[in-house]
């Protein structure tokens, strides 16, 4: 049975998500937050009802919509907003932006752009999990458009063949940029495609954060306990664009806003109220919430930009440049730091992402 003191945190949780990814959102058409930006409104309950299945040894792996993971996971809003803004205070000292979101800590390896590229990574870290018996579970998030992809195929393959402790979640938005799924998938249900490889499947709906939660964890304890694999179908919505440059001309306003009567805060808001909690109660989460995003937007806005040293110390395996080897083994000068963007001088990247 549902309790109050269960709910609660979730609820907490996806707030936090909405109201921060609200701020992203102003930040970037105010130029203060450059690349892209592609929000995970309207698929909160999915991220935060997931990862609460999950233990602090779990690895998480997600796509360019990974704001929502990180904060599900416990990366604070102060890290993940200074991110946005090309911080060095971000969650990857300000050199991944809003597509690569990393914390090693919270073992969530990523933020990935390339699409269904990660999917093999995330069967790499359910390998090491399974070879050096540390029982922990990877799960993996991306769209129904990465089922599309090689790397899915390659990646749930080998999850399947090895028998490793993984988790494949399809959150399915019914859209691929401005793509319908039934314009790119013989499918209606991209579970079916478990068949394939031969492991178990799931597909429920996203609206209720403890559904979900409840689903991931039998396909958690089936990967940590028979070390096993699914392929799970989590049917979702998103409320706003593919990205900030996506006008959304490939579907009407009407759908959009029937789909916001399934909003899941709503429904997680009704539920606690049937638990007894009170609207000041609740009102006063929002309050809270509102007050932590403001510090991390204020955070991110005082903190110093991203180092061009960072790359040295994390990126490459040198810190001398150009490397010995190229200059016959003469000890070289350190590189000169690159030029960094002054604040507001947030470039576009050119195309849609
Ligand atoms: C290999 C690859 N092809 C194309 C793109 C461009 N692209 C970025 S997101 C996207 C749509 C992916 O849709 P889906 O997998 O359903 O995830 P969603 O964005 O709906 O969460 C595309 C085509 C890319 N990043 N990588």
């Amino acid at each position: 049975m549902t309790t109050r003191d269960e709910l609660l945190p979730l609820f907490r949780r996806m707030v936090l998500i909405r109201r921060f990814e609200e701020a992203a959102a102003r930040a970037y058409v105010q130029g203060k937050i450059g690349g892209f930006l592609h929000l995970y409104i309207g698929q909160e309950a999915v991220g935060v009802g997931a990862l609460a299945a999950l233990e602090p040894r779990d690895y998480v792996i997600g796509t360019y919509r990974v704001h929502g993971l990180a904060l599900a996971r416990g990366v604070s809003a102060r890290a993940c907003m200074a991110e946005l803004y090309g911080k060095d205070t971000g969650c990857a000292r300000g050199l991944g932006g809003s597509m690569h979101f990393f914390d090693a800590e919270r073992r969530l390896l990523g933020g990935h752009g390339i699409v269904g590229g990660h999917v093999p990574i995330a069967a790499g870290a359910a390998f090491k999990s399974k070879y050096t018996k540390e029982g922990a579970v990877s799960i993996c998030f991306f769209g129904e458009g990465a089922t599309n992809i090689g790397g899915f195929y390659e990646g749930v393959n080998l999850a399947a063949l090895w028998r490793l402790p993984a988790v494949f979640v399809c959150e399915n938005n019914e859209y691929s940029m401005g793509t319908p799924l039934e314009r790119t998938t013989p499918v209606r249900d991209t579970s079916d495609r478990s068949a394939a490889f031969g492991i178990a499947r799931g597909r429920f709906s996203g609206e209720d954060v403890l559904a979900v939660r409840d689903g991931i964890r039998a396909a958690v304890d089936r990967a940590r306990h028979e070390s096993l694999p699914t392929l799970i179908e989590v049917n979702t919505y998103r409320f706003r664009g593919h990205s900030m440059s996506d006008p959304g001309k490939y579907r009407t306003a009407a759908e959009v806003e029937e789909r916001k009567k399934a909003d899941p805060l709503l429904i997680a808001r009704g539920k606690l109220l049937s638990l007894g909690v009170s609207e000041p109660e609740i009102d006063a989460i929002e309050a809270e919430v509102e007050t932590e995003v403001e510090d991390a937007v204020s955070f991110a806005e005082r903190s110093e930009p991203a180092k061009a040293q960072t790359m040295w110390e994390t990126v490459y395996a040198t810190t001398e440049w150009p490397p010995s080897s190229e200059r016959g083994g003469a000890p070289g000068p350190h590189p000169e730091p690159l030029p960094v963007r002054a604040e507001g001088d947030a470039t576009r990247l050119g195309g849609r992402s």
